[in-house]
């Protein structure tokens, strides 16, 4: 059964061949790495027998029972995680799917393909499925992710990944979704990233495509156009992609290939003019066109790259360069590297430098499972290697917040959290740091494992919080040093903007008007860091809990930031009320965040104006039934935009905001906490509704633990702000 919010995609019964026994696949951890396994022989079945997490997460049922039911909202926090905590991991954090994008599994397939390496059956078998039934009922197309419409990206790269996995051209799934990529005008219009990707494996020219420049990995720092100071996911896809353009990477032609080459358009592949391709993007696609200064960039770069490659020393500098950036990036990180773009292209990067047998190719194939996710639909690829730490160090807190983390019951689910935290916490800075334009790591936390080991702010901030409140919870091991804690302060302190906000990964380091050229049609405020209302008040609220702790270390730098992270929350508070949410959807999300910054220094609905228009702007957008639902449009068009069904996670962040900022009726806080117990299933789960995050304003990412983490956190909230009333008759 898929859950509701999957409605869209229908499982395609008659073309769905044989698949996998779901009750022989097991969810390994190692280290924080979450890898799904499936067990060939019965022996094996016999000797590991399924986890309720292992089923929970297929889709199986776990039997786990009923519980009494909840007449207060505190008995209804404690039933969610009565239920949680069955889905903790042996290594204390919870694993979940990341999915969502459905631009990662074609790159993987395509690198699988080109590179001659197998795809171990079971993950092809459950892959095809899981495209299969992520297709669009009534198109048969897929779009940038799940819930958004076709387009040419979504469903020219899933077409050729399904190719790859072995589905014939005559199998239904792939007339229809043809019919769909033929009616949007076929491959041509692909964004540039579609348009890599299908060069790289030969079913597109690299005529057709905007250069990327390998040389701009030779500017010095100083220079905004340096890589170094972009975005550092942005850096680090266009690194290989660089790299991979230059030496104009493409597989050689098959029978395959040139099948895909006639199946992909709408016109005979060699009566295509590729150079009129280059700033085609169909409509559907685009969402951020290019400036006209970025097509004028284009053109010159285009002359440029008539230059013959063999006597173009400066081509070849740059490559050692590209190089030796992705031989730093793949060790650093444990050949995960930062994300999943990158990571299928760093692969094919070690295939072209090093060949096959290498030890760099072989590393990757190894580490490639990290990033595959099986669900009740099938396998994906997950954004990331996953969001152990984040989504753990939300539970705690939500624990924490009505005590609940000092029932004894619950006390080893917290003593494995808190050793997972010990565990994840990054120990060292990147070598060469300075070299490859890291930020310094040492004592920060990562969104996902250690060996990941990128700092982000908000994880650090949220780890930090998250270990303080376990080690000072009674009876708790003391696991992580004051001279830890102190590392990842020294960390914060590191990152805090000019705007006085906080950003992702790093500080701001390239001029705004960098994102004139931003060459990815489909996203939106890539090129550099900015700073987040989210990361922000993570960040602020991280520091403040230290300084409860310790309030002598860096008195005065701690003070300096924590007064000023309020004046860029201020700033960005939109006239309405209300703040745009840059990594989940969207508007509740945000309020959360800001109301939480000026609630911590005494800014309340009565007092201030800019929590009081916050609040009212949420309580315009309450629903009927008491709850708040948005929709990815949200982010998309920057609008609010109403769920027709209201969501537990918005409703739990808008709950949160009003019970932070001392909203003076409970009335709508009441009927939200309402809302979310009702929701509650007699076992205290709550199911899946709609996608919960974002990231680059066009694409939307799965966070399947709010719903657990979140609701029990505001069902805390309530209790401590209002008392263990009884709500339910
Ligand atoms: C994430 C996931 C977590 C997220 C938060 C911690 C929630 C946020 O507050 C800061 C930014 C961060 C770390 C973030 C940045 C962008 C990521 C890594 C993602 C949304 C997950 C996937 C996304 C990544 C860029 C996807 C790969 C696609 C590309 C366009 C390269």
């Amino acid at each position: 059964v898929l859950p509701e919010s999957y409605a869209s995609a229908t499982l395609n019964a008659e073309a769905t061949p044989a698949f996998t026994d779901l009750s022989r696949w097991r969810l390994h951890v190692d280290q924080g790495a979450q890898t799904w396994h499936y067990l060939e022989t019965d022996q094996q079945v016999q000797q590991e027998p399924q986890t309720v997490y292992d089923k929970y997460h297929l889709g199986l049922a776990t039997d786990l029972p009923s519980l009494p039911r909840a007449t207060t909202p505190l008995e209804a926090a404690r039933n969610g995680f009565e239920f949680y905590r069955h889905l903790q991991t042996p290594e204390g954090f919870w694993a979940g799917e990341y999915g969502g994008p459905m631009f990662l599994i074609p790159g993987l397939m395509i690198t699988y393909y080109v590179t001659g390496t197998p795809v171990p059956e079971p993950m092809r078998l459950e892959l095809i499925r899981y495209l299969l039934n992520r297709a669009h009922a009534e198109d048969g197309g897929w779009g940038i992710h799940i819930e958004g419409i076709s387009t040419v990206f979504g469903t020219a790269l899933n077409y050729v990944a399904l190719r790859i996995l072995g589905l014939g051209p005559d199998h239904p799934a792939m007339v229809k979704a043809r019919n769909t990529l033929h009616q949007l005008g076929g491959a041509t219009g692909a964004p540039a990233w579609g348009k890599f990707w299908l060069s790289v494996l030969g079913v597109y020219e690299w005529e057709g495509m905007n250069p990327v420049p390998p040389e701009l990995w030779l500017l010095p720092k100083i220079l905004p156009f340096c890589p170094g100071n972009w975005w550092v996911h942005c850096r680090l896809v266009y690194l290989p992609m660089g790299y991979l353009y230059a030496k104009r990477a493409t597989a050689p032609l098959t029978t395959f290939t040139q099948s895909l080459r006639e199946e992909l358009y709408v016109q005979p592949y060699d009566s295509i003019h590729w150079d009129q391709q280059r700033n085609n993007v169909c409509e559907a696609d685009l969402y951020t066109p290019h400036t006209k200064i970025m097509d004028l960039l284009n053109k010159m770069l285009t002359y440029y790259e008539m230059l013959p490659l063999d006597w173009n020393w400066l081509r070849q500098k740059a490559l050692d360069e590209t190089v030796e950036q992705i031989r730093m990036e793949d060790e650093n990180s444990f050949y995960l590297d930062i994300g999943p773009v990158n990571k299928a292209m760093n692969w094919l990067v070690s295939f072209y430098q090093y060949g096959k047998d290498s030890h760099q190719f072989k590393q990757h194939v190894k580490r490639n499972i990290d990033f595959m996710w099986m669900g009740p639909e099938g396998m994906m690829m997950n954004g990331t290697n996953g969001s152990q730490l984040w989504d753990s160090s939300f539970i705690a807190q939500a624990l924490a917040e009505a005590s609940i983390h000092e029932v004894p019951e619950f006390r080893d689910n917290m003593v494995k959290t808190l050793e997972f935290l010990d565990m994840t916490q990054i120990k060292r800075n990147a070598p060469n740091q300075d070299r490859c334009y890291r930020q310094q790591s040492k004592g920060a936390w990562p969104f996902s494992t250690r060996d990941q080991g990128f700092t982000v702010s908000d994880c650090t901030a949220e780890g930090l919080k998250a270990t303080i409140i376990l080690q000072q919870t009674e009876g708790m091991p003391h696991l992580i040093s004051m001279e830890r804690l102190q590392d990842a302060v020294d960390v914060l302190l590191t990152m805090q903007n000019k705007d006085h906000g906080f950003a992702s990964y790093e500080t701001i380091r390239g001029p705004r008007w960098l994102e004139w050229f931003n060459p990815a049609e489909v996203f939106s405020d890539i090129m550099i860091e900015y700073s987040y209302p989210e990361c922000s008040t993570a960040s602020l609220m991280g520091l403040a809990t230290f300084r409860k702790l310790n309030p002598d270390y860096r008195r005065e730098d701690i003070e300096r930031t924590a007064t000023t992270v309020l004046s860029y929350i201020k700033n960005v508070q939109r006239p309405d009320g209300s703040w745009y949410g840059a990594w989940a959807i969207c508007f509740t999300y945000a309020a959360m965040f800001s109301l939480q910054s000026l609630a911590s220094v005494g800014e309340y609905y009565d007092n201030s104006d800019s929590s009081r228009r916050g609040c009212d702007f949420l309580i315009s957008k309450q629903e009927a039934d008491g709850g708040w639902g948005e929709t990815y449009k949200s982010c998309e068009d920057r609008e609010y935009c109403h769920n027709p069904k209201s969501q537990v996670v918005n409703t739990a962040w808008a709950v949160m905001a009003l019970m932070d900022a001392k909203y003076p009726d409970e009335e709508p806080i009441r009927r939200g906490i309402e809302l979310i117990m009702s929701r509650q299933q007699e076992n205290g789960e709550w199911l899946q509704e709609s996608i919960e995050g974002v990231f680059n304003k066009n694409c939307m990412i799965s966070y399947p633990n709010y719903k657990f983490s979140f609701t029990i956190w505001a069902l805390g909230k309530y209790t401590k702000v209002y008392g263990d009333k009884r709500l339910v008759e």
